[in-house]
């Protein structure tokens, strides 16, 4: 956040350099042109108000590498791969999604990839998603349970593009191809589910009252018990 508030200072700084730089040569025109009536006068002015736009000119450029070069350290884009807790290969085709944990895209070719079109990932996980396409291009698009898209990016046969993503919210998320691409677009989906590990679920309790039960309170118990699991079953 304090990076992109830089980035941000920095665009501001350069657009207030170049503005007040406009103005000054807009000045420098306006009085030059004004004050010389002979037509010699004007040809004087012409070349220093050239000499002036010239040393503008390198001057703001300077001004402009140095902003660039010295911005370049603040970009908040690198170290990605350092950050990633596990990477899978995506493919894109004509109309699904196969995906596989690991970087096989980048070793298997196209045909030989084997993938699924549903996938866990843990809570709090860094994914990195290594996209490819298999025939046309396609576009990867991930969209939370409110239907939000949160990231996305091209699918392309003959390269692959990255795509990171921090899970922080459990949930199950979508994936939706966000390019047409033939008559079934629209059914290339894929899941991917964002849940805690079962020992995280809170254990309910089933209170067992302190008289003996009846065998009509045992099946009863035992209804109850196969309902909350039903109901887990559901969450997950
Ligand atoms: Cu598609």
């Amino acid at each position: 956040m304090e990076q992109f508030t830089i980035l941000l200072a920095l665009q501001n700084t350069v657009g207030w350099v170049t503005a007040v730089g406009v103005i000054a040569v807009l000045i420098v025109l306006y009085i030059l042109f004004s004050t010389s009536h002979k037509k010699e006068d004007k040809e004087v002015a012409k070349a220093k108000v050239y000499k002036v736009r010239r040393k503008y000119f390198w001057g703001l450029t300077a001004v402009m590498a140095i902003g660039f070069l010295s911005s370049m350290a603040f970009l908040p884009y690198g170290n990605q791969d350092d950050k990633t807790d596990v990477t899978y290969s995506v493919l894109a085709f004509q109309w699904g999604w196969k995906i596989a944990e690991g970087d096989k895209l980048l070793t298997e070719s196209v045909d030989e990839f084997r993938g699924a079109n549903k996938i866990d990932v843990i809570p709090g996980q860094f994914v990195k998603f290594i996209v490819g396409a298999k025939d046309v291009t396609h576009s990867f698009g991930i969209y939370n349970e409110a239907g939000d898209m949160v990231a996305q990016v091209q699918a392309m046969p003959g390269y692959t593009n990255d795509l990171y993503y921090h899970f922080t919210e459990p949930g199950v998320y979508k994936v939706l191809c966000m390019e047409y691409c033939g008559i079934a677009h629209a059914m290339m989906i894929a899941t991917i589910n964002v849940q805690g590990p079962l020992n995280d679920v809170e254990e309910t309790k089933v209170e067992t009252p302190s008289e003996e039960l009846s065998e009509e309170n045992e099946e009863f118990k035992i209804d109850v018990v196969e309902a909350e699991n039903n109901d887990l079953q559901g969450q997950l």
